[in-house]
């Protein structure tokens, strides 16, 4: 056949009457193929009379054209076919509960951390993280120790070996160094709180030499005692979930905070059975000041014009209260036993609004 538009018409029809997109391109391949016959009426050009070819030619290209358009169209049009044939067929219930065999929980102490998260980001305080190992300025000098204090000792810090230097680094013993890194980085005012490992060489019935800290900190012109009794009066009573919980400020000492203070909440221990929020007993739940003017001043901050208070809390502690759990050893030994029974299904994300945790 070498009339270019009866090839042309017969190649449409077949491109209207196929099925998927592998027949559409078995149509393609045939008609513009390397061995196609469009290809081949090409080829044809050659043995024409000069001014005959010019103007076959143009024909020629003219039904390649409309080929190629149609192909494109038929293409468009089985692929949405395709997607509409996908969405009717699958179908996914958003109304099912979570696959109720699902193993995994999610431990105490990220638990924990999410709800004591919760909690100050409802305040508009933001997180920070920092490195694990540290030097000693961030760890110590920063935070006003001096340079005798019992937590530069060996046998209370894990240091690294020696650096040519002499200095050698360390693994953070709390995570106040995030705050001087923040306050050496972010102008006033600061709001963050610090969720992270810890590190002392200590290890026995209540210590372990890994353990986790919340820390916080807030610096502008006119903090004052007053906002970190409110924040933390509020925070207490929102993590045991009890609004009327007794709560006590009782004076304390820390190199990086002056006034310092302990805050304890009410609580019974009656029959051997400590019950939070009644009765005539005080139980430590944080430590907490207002930042040591030299902690300021150390990390770029001139105390002349800025104050905050900054606040301490060990993990562990908030949930073996919290949680009733009554060993803390048993947080680090991998006991799937253990997690069953106090981890938490991963889908229960603790918000203020749905109850922190149930
Ligand atoms: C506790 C007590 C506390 C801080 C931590 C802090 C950090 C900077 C400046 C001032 Cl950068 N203070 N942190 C302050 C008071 C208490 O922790 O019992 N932690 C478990």
């Amino acid at each position: 056949m070498d009339n270019p538009e009866q090839l042309g018409e017969a190649v449409l029809a077949e491109i209207a009457a196929v099925a998927d997109l592998d027949a559409l391109d078995r149509a393609r391949v045939g008609a513009l193929g390397k061995k196609g016959s469009f290809t081949a009426l090409m080829k044809t050009l050659g043995s024409l009379a000069p001014e005959e070819r010019k103007a076959f030619g143009a024909r020629i290209n003219g039904v390649k054209d409309r080929l190629e358009a149609a192909i494109e169209a038929r293409k468009t049009a089985l692929e949405s076919a395709a997607i509409d044939a996908r969405l009717g067929a699958e179908r996914i219930d958003v109304t099912l509960s979570p696959r109720p065999e699902a193993e995994g929980r999610v431990h105490p102490i990220s638990q924990t951390i999410e709800e004591v998260t919760a909690i100050f980001a409802e305040m508009g305080f933001t997180v920070a993280e920092g490195p694990d190992i540290e030097d000693d300025f961030h760890n110590f000098t920063a935070l006003n120790f001096p340079p005798d204090h019992p937590a530069r000792q060996m046998h209370d810090t894990f240091f690294f070996p020696e650096k040519a230097d002499g200095s050698r680094m360390l693994l953070r013993t709390h995570t106040s160094p995030v705050q001087v890194r923040t306050m050496q980085s972010v102008k006033p005012p600061i709001r963050v709180i610090i969720p992270g490992r810890t590190f002392r060489c200590d290890s026995d019935m209540t210590h372990t030499p890994m353990f986790h800290q919340v820390e916080g900190l807030v610096v502008d012109t006119v903090t004052h005692f007053g906002h970190l009794k409110g924040c933390l009066i509020d925070f207490v009573r929102a993590f045991f979930e009890i609004e009327d919980v007794p709560v006590r400020f009782r004076p304390s000492f820390f190199p990086f905070t002056e006034p310092s203070a302990e805050v304890d909440i009410g609580c019974s221990r009656e029959g051997g059975e400590l019950r939070i929020g009644h009765g005539a007993g005080w139980l430590e739940i944080l430590g907490c000041g207002m930042v040591h003017p030299n902690v300021l001043r150390n990390c770029g901050i001139d105390p002349e014009h800025y104050q905050g208070f900054a606040f301490g809390m060990g993990v562990e502690r908030l949930a073996m209260l919290k949680y009733g759990i009554p060993d803390l050893r048993t947080f680090f030994e991998s006991d799937l036993r253990w997690l069953r029974h106090y981890g938490f299904l991963p889908l229960d994300v603790p918000t203020m609004a749905g109850g922190l945790a149930r």
